[in-house]
């Protein structure tokens, strides 16, 4: 059975999840990383040298960085389900997913740490606000993008849509000024019917 290493409060391990329970696979989870610790074991080490979460073991298969494990998942699994039907629409959703880590990824992490992890007092309010303009931006630009489509991949719900998917839960749920995005805010609003979305990314922040 699918393995996966990593606590379910974690962004990385909760796209893993959300794409699991789109395709309708079992897994066995162990809880690591964060308030649990073992990032450090050499047991885990071993799969993992670089001490993150998450990590699967699939088939003998062992995988560690959250995008290339939903891609992975959706090209295994799913198709049809996650992996876009035509060959444009796949790269168009790898361009998506690649996207989430190089541009959105830096603000959105320091908005969460600053605001749901660190105490009013120590926080640092500069930094907020340059990433509140950065995030701002980039979700910006891809309500142009959804302005088009009904998903970021096209018509359909794919992978591309878990790691910017899983974002915009928290972006939603800052306390913060936000500039006005209605096709952003519609296709979020899709995702929250999606029972994986609900059961995985629309929980309290911790
Ligand atoms: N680029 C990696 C980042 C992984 C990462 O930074 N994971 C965080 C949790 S979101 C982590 O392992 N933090 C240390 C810990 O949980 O102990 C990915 O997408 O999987």
């Amino acid at each position: 059975m699918l393995k996966i290493w990593g606590r379910k409060n974690s962004i990385n391990v909760m796209k893993v999840l959300w794409a699991c329970d789109e395709l309708g696979l079992a897994f066995d989870r162990v809880d690591l990383g964060g308030a649990f610790g073992g990032t450090q074991e050499p047991e885990y080490l071993a799969r993992n040298p670089n001490a993150r979460v998450p990590t699967i073991e699939d088939k003998g298969l062992v995988l560690w960085e959250s995008n290339a494990i939903v891609r992975y998942l959706a090209v295994t699994y799913g198709n049809p389900g996650l992996l876009p039907a035509d060959t444009q629409s796949r790269w168009i959703a790898e361009q998506w997913m690649d996207w989430q880590q190089t541009t959105l990824h830096t603000p959105a992490t320091k908005l969460f740490w600053e605001l749901i992890r660190t105490e009013p007092e120590d926080r640092d309010p500069e930094g907020i606000e340059a990433a509140r303009i950065s995030a701002g931006e980039a979700w910006t630009l891809l309500d142009e993008v959804l302005a088009k489509s009904e998903f970021l991949a096209g018509a359909e719900f794919s992978m591309a849509d878990i790691p910017l998917g899983a974002a915009a839960f928290r972006w939603f749920a800052f306390d913060i000024e936000r500039p006005a995005t209605p096709n952003v805010r519609a296709w979020y609003e899709r995702l929250c019917q999606r029972p994986p979305y609900q059961t995985h990314i629309m929980n309290p922040m911790t």
